[in-house]
């Protein structure tokens, strides 16, 4: 049954307030800022269809937070407005129509273009150039006074400097937690196991009304100015933009982003800019505002209830929304590991619909005391991978706690858990499907052995036909396997086959990379191969030397020797190699490639591999191969029937070796194996 408009308003004030109290007094919302713009649209929407229902009580006629009685109250000499919000280009005209009409001109006019700040509005008096009271916003009337902590504000100047300032003058902005330093303060307090912050927003607020300043000293604020209240005996320009830079000039922080334009068009434009730019700012911001520059305009357009006509919030796209947490599945990924994957009621954050979010492992789940059924907020900041950021109290639901499986999800494996480790692994390696699967993906990815056509779909289709069990079987696939797959075809299943043929020149980083050895990505198989230059050197280093490799520390290289220790991985390592996977030799700096400056010639016929793979593996330990002998040539390798070749190698006394010593120095330097 709907509700009537009276009975919505009055549900809706209600929560409202409830929600003001969480955000403002207590730094600890209860609904995202996206959730609450809607509410407070929507009960305005309701007021203004039903007047009647009018009151000065509604949160839609006050400016936000009460005072805590904690701190002492602090009169505003003139009230501390809120700012009007447009949402989209065809709200922005109706407000530039708005101030035309109100102004009665059709002349366009400058306006000042600022990043709207996400953090706590405060107001700064400075007497005869010192500061002298500090207060938040309150409830636009009365704030609380916050001097000593915000004393401790390091970019906040207790003495001003400079000409003209006036004899008391009030200063406007915003103090907030700039991103980077309130990613490390939540880390470290995560580390302590204290109280996380939920957005830069409430650690701003929360820092900064402690009562023991203290405490305030220990967390990075930083100020930003954005505009004037009071001002007694002295004189200001007439530009909103220029008093900003008057501010500047006496050693107030002002942000780097504000713009001052002559026509309305230009604030679509600064509007993409900063939507663009929003993510490599030092604080958030949620909006831009656009305000009318001329001081005597602002004066003529004068206020509405709680804000400026000749102001108005651009506000972005919201990052984050709310949603319910469906249900947990378990991941079990390429290493192994079991990542808890949070199941949630479709939501449209950061640009796109969000059902699936990663909770990364079992502690981010106690530390965000998820239960299934909760109210969880979404992130989605630009490009980055949505993730849940906290939940949000709500009282009277059925929540079913969240079981973390004892056994692996897919092969019903035991589970092990490494001391000081979060992630809980499948230990069954590659004898479990799902790792199986993930481990020939990844060698057959672009970036590693790049076999095109090879995409997750036809890897899990061989797996589950039986056709492939691990990446060396790849190679032993034939066109007539394949044609009757699944969406498959003669084409497609030739193309397949040559694209496994076409990988198998590749190149050491790219081989090395292919393995998925854990830990180790793209640049550190290139800083690894440039360093060891052979695989038979790589596969023998011990930890040390291991660790003389760049970004390759103790944890990687102990993922890397235990890699090489094991006789499974040796053997696919073989079973590959002798597939005929081979690359060029890598230009060693120091020219210690093993033949280095040394010349082979092969003669007769080789029976356990070909000729052109002898040479490209001769060629590929630093060797030149050469058609015929001379007294320059090192070394002869004579397969059956060697003929003419062999006589000169023996009369020059040129050392010669058979097919099998060949296979051993390969062995030796870790390019084939025999049989
Ligand atoms: N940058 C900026 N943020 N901000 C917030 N300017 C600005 N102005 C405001 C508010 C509340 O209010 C005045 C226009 C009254």
């Amino acid at each position: 049954m709907t509700q009537s408009p009276e009975n919505q308003i009055i549900n809706l004030r209600q929560a409202i307030n409830r929600y003001n109290t969480d955000y403002y007094t207590l730094d600890d919302p209860a609904i995202t800022d996206a959730e609450y713009d809607r509410k407070i649209r929507q009960l305005r929407q309701l007021e203004a269809d039903n007047p009647e229902f009018f009151s000065v009580d509604s949160p839609t006629q006050k400016v936000g937070g009460t005072v805590l009685n904690a701190f002492t109250k602090v009169k505003h000499e003139i009230p501390m407005l809120s700012l009007g919000n447009v949402y989209s280009a065809e709200e922005f005209d109706e407000f530039v129509t708005r101030l035309k009409n109100r102004l009665d001109t059709e002349d366009d006019f400058q306006f000042c273009m600022e990043p709207k700040l996400d953090g706590l509005a405060i107001s700064l008096i400075y007497e005869g150039g010192h500061l002298v009271t500090a207060a938040t916003r309150g409830d636009g009337a009365m704030g609380e006074d916050v001097t000593h902590n915000v004393k401790t504000i390091k970019n906040i100047p207790l003495i001003l400097k400079g000409e003209n300032i006036p004899e008391k003058i009030e200063i406007r902005g915003e103090v907030v937690m700039p991103l980077a330093d309130f990613n490390t303060y939540n880390k470290a307090a995560q580390k302590k196991g204290q109280k996380v912050f939920a957005n830069p927003r409430n650690a701003a607020a929360g820092s900064l009304r402690q009562l023991d300043s203290k405490i305030t000293a220990t967390r990075p604020l930083a100020f930003y100015c954005y505009g004037i209240g009071l001002i007694e005996n002295g004189k200001l320009t007439a530009s909103h933009y220029q008093r900003l830079m008057q501010l500047k000039a006496w050693g107030l922080p002002l942000s780097e982003e504000i713009e001052i334009h002559s026509s309305a068009q230009e604030c679509m434009l600064y509007y993409q800019s900063m939507l663009q730019k929003r993510d490599q700012l030092p604080y958030e911001i949620d909006g831009v505002v656009y305000k009318v520059d001329a001081i005597k305009l602002q004066d003529a357009l004068g206020f509405i209830s709680r804000a400026p006509r000749w102001a108005t919030a651009h506000k972005f796209p919201a990052q984050e929304e709310q949603a319910q947490l469906l249900n947990v599945e378990f991941q079990v990924g390429r290493t192994g590991a079991i990542t808890p994957v949070a199941i949630l009621e479709p939501v449209f954050v950061g640009g796109v619909t969000v059902s699936r979010a990663s909770l990364h492992n079992k502690d981010e789940i106690e530390r965000l005391g998820l239960k299934i059924g909760d109210t969880v907020v979404i992130r989605r900041a630009a490009d980055v991978i949505p993730q849940i950021t906290r939940r949000l109290a709500k009282k009277n639901q059925k929540l079913i706690q969240i079981v973390f499986p004892i056994r692996c999800p897919v092969c019903k494996s035991e589970l092990e858990q490494i001391e000081d480790e979060a992630t809980i692994r499948c230990s069954a390696g590659l004898f479990c499907g799902a790792q199986r699967k993930q481990a020939i993906q990844y060698f057959s990815s672009r970036k590693a052995m790049n076999i095109d056509g090879l995409g997750e779909k036809i890897v899990d289709l061989l797996v589950a036909e039986g056709l492939i069990n691990t990446a060396v079987d790849l190679y032993t696939l034939k066109t007539e396997q394949l044609v009757d797959l699944e969406r498959m075809g003669i084409k497609k299943a030739e193309n397949l086959i040559n694209a496994l043929s076409k990988s198998k020149q590749t190149t050491f980083a790219k081989f090395l990379l292919a393995l998925g050895i854990r830990e180790v990505g793209e640049a550190t198989a290139k800083s690894l191969t440039e360093h060891f230059l052979t695989l038979g050197r790589l596969k023998q280093a011990d930890l040390e030397s291991l660790q003389e490799v760049n970004d390759v520390g103790e944890v990687v290289a102990k993922h890397i020797h235990t890699f090489f220790r094991k006789t499974h991985n040796l053997d696919v390592i073989n079973a590959l190699l002798k597939v005929g996977i081979q690359w060029p030799a890598i230009e060693s700096k120091q020219h210690t490639l093993p033949l280095a400056t040394k010349t082979y010639v092969l003669t007769g016929s080789l029976v356990q591999m070909k000729r052109n793979e002898a040479k490209a593996a001769l060629e590929s330990l630093g060797a030149k191969v050469s058609g015929s002998v001379s007294a320059k040539t090192d070394c002869v390798v004579a397969g059956e029937s060697a003929g003419s070749k062999l006589g000169k190698a023996e009369k020059l006394g040129i050392p010669v070796i058979n097919e099998d010593e060949l296979l051993d120095l390969l062995e030796d330097e870790g390019l084939r194996v025999k049989g």
